[in-house]
């Protein structure tokens, strides 16, 4: 392995004015201490802007450059303009909102667009003038989803790993961003694309099927010739210092003090001022709790810190406001005069403070609407070394998958909120202690040095088992192999294999040259052909009926080897039950122009290769899901192929009928072929020695692949040349 080049926006350390001239100023963040160790390491490399606009540096620029490279820190200088479009403009007015689920406060701007695009290929750039094929890539959070893709075009075989750091929302909301395709192919130029969660991994695998078209098995998709794998990896905190961290000896005091005066309880929270933290769903959810609660008049006390952020956007001056206002509104309402219920601090507070509020709170809230994850949740917990406290968390967290012993709450529902703050105040010392031990275990052995290494494990496994492609080197193995055998078999599938996928199924007629090719391979001495296709008898019937090749037809449901007539494999099967599946299939079609469906003996299939793509991911998606749903617990099996959707009675597949013709014979040369998911049956069925070829993209258990129809049949022609 190379270097290891970390990639984030923001670069760990801000260049700052100060009174002797500009200085360096190191950020303490979760992800800088979780990468630190391995940024320290040989010649490791971080890239990001430094937080200042170039224009602002002027003279100074390359003598801070020098004292940033000095400390491995490669800078990325954006001029103001740039910030505006690329960080204020997309990242936080169009992807933030968007992600977040707040679709009515994203933006749409092409301009954003385009800054957004050319900011990720600066970067590109200066990764194009630095590094090589050698170097391992980690690209962070969603201010560079373009970025992998600008690395991979560049460095085709360096590993390339992304991280997102906020949610990744369902396919309904991400639909609506009219570069969609763009990010998605963006993202998909890493080996391996991490989350949060599952349930983030899987809407990410759901818009790419749903947009790209790609399926994925069990979170690997195939793009052309690489392999991305798709994974959750749950982000930890710097579970030692937190745990272990004197807090400040003043503010400790301080908060003693007010704890002492009145036996009061102090609840606590800690965000950015963000809409997407519940703000206030949570100060309305404490005034509620105050009204419900006199006995706890005087007795509780909530500091909220919120740390200042994106105040250049409209929405976060204004939800200030709205805070502000709620804040007065509810210490006017039930403060006395020697009482504030709310203590309200608007600023950032050095680590030591942030520990002593940690160390001194009885509840801390988190309420967020949506986050990634929310580490202020996990630092807390971390920080209670007596176990006596309770987080009331927010189920929309993603930090609430790995802390459901917390109180578990939905924001949106105010007054059971309400109801969480009440319990986690009452709740006894013995089971705060129970819970919180074991929410802090599962948080020391999960913690950031975990999270990087796991995700740089998973990164550098990633990758190695390329789809490979047919070159000449394996065309001439595969030559070889078929000369010097005297007994061979090829199994090959039709549509999209031997002819390419049209529009209309009636036009894949096979043409002069096909049906001479198979005619010749038929009569070569030893050599058996055996057309594997999903296509009803009759049609195989008219098209290769009078050549001397064996056919199978209905996805294996029938068999007609060489010279014999027709048998069924699926006999016994009571065909009532297309009564109950051909009106649903119907009446999708009917809802879906362009789609038709197609009887045959013991298949139905809705196929829609006419159809507007965009509409019909959405209805073939509900479709499967009623049809499997209708299905279930019968011997009926659903199948998805290219463009397809059948429904088909029996047990029988193209698997069971290409392992008839392995039965008691001893091919010496097997060759299979097919290009959509019905065949990886046939391909799973074969012995490894087989060689098995998927025409086109996608996942597949053939060893090869080949991109269309075209190269096949120059490989079946190679065959019979001497
Ligand atoms: C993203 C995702 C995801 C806060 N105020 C002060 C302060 N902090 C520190 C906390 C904590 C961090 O900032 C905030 O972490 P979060 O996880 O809450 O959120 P972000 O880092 O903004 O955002 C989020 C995260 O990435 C990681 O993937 O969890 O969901 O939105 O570490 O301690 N630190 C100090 N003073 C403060 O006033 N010193």
């Amino acid at each position: 392995m190379g270097r290891l080049i970390i990639i984030s926006n923001r670069l760990p350390v801000s260049v700052e004015k100060g009174r002797k001239g500009w200085e360096l100023k190191t950020s303490v963040g979760g992800l800088a201490t979780g990468l630190s160790s391995f940024h320290a390491t040989g010649n490791n490399l971080w890239v990001g802007w430094p937080g200042t606009a170039r224009e602002s540096l002027n003279r100074s620029r390359s003598a801070v450059q020098k004292v940033l490279e000095e400390r491995r820190f490669l800078p990325i200088w954006l001029s103001a303009d740039e910030v505006h479009a690329f960080y204020y403009g997309f990242s936080n007015r169009t992807l933030w909102p968007l992600f977040h689920y707040f679709p009515q406060y994203a933006v749409f701007e092409k301009r954003f667009w385009e800054g957004y695009r050319a900011v990720n290929l600066k970067f590109a750039e200066a990764l194009y003038r630095i590094a090589t094929n050698d170097d391992v890539f980690w690209v962070h959070d969603y201010h560079l989803l373009l970025l992998p893709q600008f690395l991979r075009e560049e460095f085709p075989t360096a590993k390339i790993g992304f991280f997102l750091h906020i949610p990744f929302p369902s396919y309904e909301l991400f639909r609506t961003l009219p570069w969609r395709e763009e990010i998605l192919q963006g993202m998909l130029g890493a080996d391996l694309v991490g989350f949060h969660t599952f349930g983030y991994a899987a809407h990410f695998l759901d818009c790419v099927h749903a947009l790209l078209g790609y399926e994925h098995v069990l979170g690997e998709v195939v793009v052309g010739e690489r392999r991305v794998r798709v994974d959750a990896f749950p982000m930890g905190i710097d579970y030692a210092r937190f745990s272990s961290s004197a807090p400040d000896p003043a503010l400790a005091k301080e908060v003693a003090r007010i704890r002492k005066s009145g036996e009061l309880r102090v609840l606590l929270s800690i965000d950015r001022m963000d809409y997407t933290k519940g703000l206030v769903e949570r100060l309305l959810a404490f005034d509620e709790f105050l009204s419900r609660n006199p006995r706890f008049k005087e007795r509780v006390v909530f500091i909220m810190l919120l740390v200042p952020s994106r105040t250049r956007v409209k929405e976060y001056r204004e939800l200030k406001k709205q805070v502000d206002e709620l804040i007065g509104q509810i210490n006017g309402k039930h403060g006395t005069v020697g009482w504030t219920p709310i203590r309200y601090m608007y600023r950032t507070l050095p680590f030591q403070e942030l520990l002593a509020l940690y160390h001194a709170a009885d509840v801390l809230l988190v309420t967020s609407l949506r986050d990634g994850m929310n580490l202020v949740a996990k630092e807390y917990v971390a920080s209670k070394a007596d176990g006596r406290g309770m987080v009331v968390l927010s189920e929309f967290a993603g930090a609430s998958l790995e802390l459901p012993e917390a109180l578990v709450v939905n924001p949106h529902d105010v007054t059971g909120l309400a109801e969480a703050i009440e319990r986690a105040l009452t709740m006894s010392d013995e089971e705060k202690v129970h819970r919180m031990r074991i929410m802090q275990e599962r948080l020391r052995r999960h913690d950031v040095h975990h999270w990087a290494s796991s995700f740089l494990r998973a990164l550098k496994e990633s990758g190695e088992t390329k789809v490979v492609p047919l070159g000449p080197e394996v065309r001439k193995q595969l030559l070889a192999s078929f000369q010097k055998s005297s007994l061979r078999v090829l199994f090959l599938d039709y549509d999209g294999t031997l002819v390419p996928l049209v529009s209309e199924p009636q036009a894949a007629k096979p043409d002069r040259a096909l049906k001479a090719l198979l005619h010749r391979l038929a009569v070569l001495p030893g050599t058996e052909v055996v057309v594997v296709s999903g296509r009803p008898r009759e049609v195989l019937d008219a098209w290769l009926g009078r050549l001397p090749v064996s056919l199978v037809a209905e996805h294996g449901g029938w068999i007609r080897e060489r010279g014999q007539p027709w048998r069924s494999w699926g006999a016994n099967v009571d065909p009532s039950w297309k009564t109950k599946i051909r009106p649903i299939m119907e009446e999708f079609a009917e809802r879906l122009p362009g789609a038709f469906v197609e009887e045959k003996v013991f298949t139905l299939a809705l196929h829609y290769r006419r159809a507007n793509p965009q509409a019909a991911k959405t209805l073939i998606r509900e479709l499967k899901t009623t049809l499997v749903e209708l299905t279930a617990h019968t011997e009926l099996q659903v199948m998805e192929g290219h463009k397809v959707i059948e429904v088909k009675a029996g047990p029988f597949s193209k698997g069971q009928a290409v392992r008839k013709w392995l039965e008691g014979k001893r091919w010496e040369f097997i060759l299979a072929c097919g290009d959509d998911r019905t065949d990886e049956d046939m391909f799973r069925a074969l012995p490894k020695h087989a060689w098995t070829i998927k025409v086109g993209q996608g996942h597949t258990q053939a060893r090869f692949f080949l991109p269309h129809p075209r190269e096949l049949r120059r490989i079946l022609a190679a065959l019979l040349k001497p």
